[in-house]
């Protein structure tokens, strides 16, 4: 499905986690990596040191950025919009209704799960030495003693203002572990999310339930493992969108 007639794609993003199977551990940018794969279109990837390195191509400072050739694409939804219109038919399918409702899922796994993915590392005591440790272990000493309190402030405003971390720990897991009882019952037993072929549905709810199933946050990992439909479907979304597309070349941002 490779076309020669697009211009370069080049994935602006932060650093490979170094983990076999997780091309980063921003779910929105494993999304886009799986989503560019499945459209068989060939991308170059832009490492940064922190999502600000960006901000000239995204002022809102976040990742991923998809460069298509000179144009930035923001946001991981809109870049998925433009890799369908690039390949049409490669990242939804079926009827109107159907398209509808995996755009749906797509919108609700990143406004829901991904709340749950900040948890699980800059909230959740249980694994927040780990994620401290993974994030800023290699910067310099004066950085590492300041700089991780900062940010893990910041997020655990955001993360209060979503409602995710409101009523504190016990609930948020609870909230986290009745949502994976309704995805369980709803996983479908073959295929993907929404009947007719893998879609943007299958590709957000993977992105962040994948990250979630990390070895950084192991609570979480359980939780998913313990229910086995769903952990059936993702590794099926793993095993159709990992693919063997030539590794993308690297280069620093
Ligand atoms: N809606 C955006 C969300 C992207 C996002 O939140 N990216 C995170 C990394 S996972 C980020 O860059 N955060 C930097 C910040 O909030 O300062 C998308 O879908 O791309």
């Amino acid at each position: 499905m490779t076309t020669t007639t697009n211009p370069p794609l080049t994935l602006c993003e932060l650093a490979d986690p170094g983990v076999p199977g997780l091309e980063s551990y921003s779910p929105f940018c494993v999304k886009v990596h799986r989503a560019l794969r499945v459209a068989g279109l060939p991308y170059t990837r832009r490492h940064g040191a922190h999502p600000g390195v960006f901000k000239r191509y995204n002022p809102a400072g976040k990742v991923p950025v998809l460069l298509i050739g000179d144009e930035p694409v923001c946001d991981s939804t809109e870049i998925l919009r433009r890799i369908e219109a690039m390949v049409p038919g490669s990242l939804v399918s079926g009827d109107s209704a159907a398209q509808a409702e995996a755009w749906l899922w797509e919108e609700f796994a990143d406004a829901s799960l991904s709340g749950f993915v900040v948890a699980a590392r800059w909230a959740d005591e249980r694994n927040w030495p780990a994620a401290r440790q993974t994030f800023f272990g290699g910067m310099p000493a004066p950085l590492r003693a300041v700089l991780p309190g900062i940010v893990r402030r910041r997020l655990l405003g955001a993360l209060v203002a979503r409602e995710v971390w409101s009523g504190g720990a016990e609930r948020c897991w609870a909230r986290f572990e009745a949502l994976l009882d309704r995805l369980e019952a709803r996983a479908p037993r073959d295929g993907f999310w929404i009947g007719g072929g893998l879609s943007v549905a299958d590709l957000a709810i993977f992105a962040h339930l994948h990250n979630l199933r990390a070895d950084l946050t192991p609570w979480q990992q359980g939780a998913i493992r313990r229910r086995a439909a769903l952990s059936a479907y993702l590794d099926r979304v793993n095993a159709r969108t990992s693919g063997d597309a030539a590794a993308p070349a690297a280069r620093a941002a």
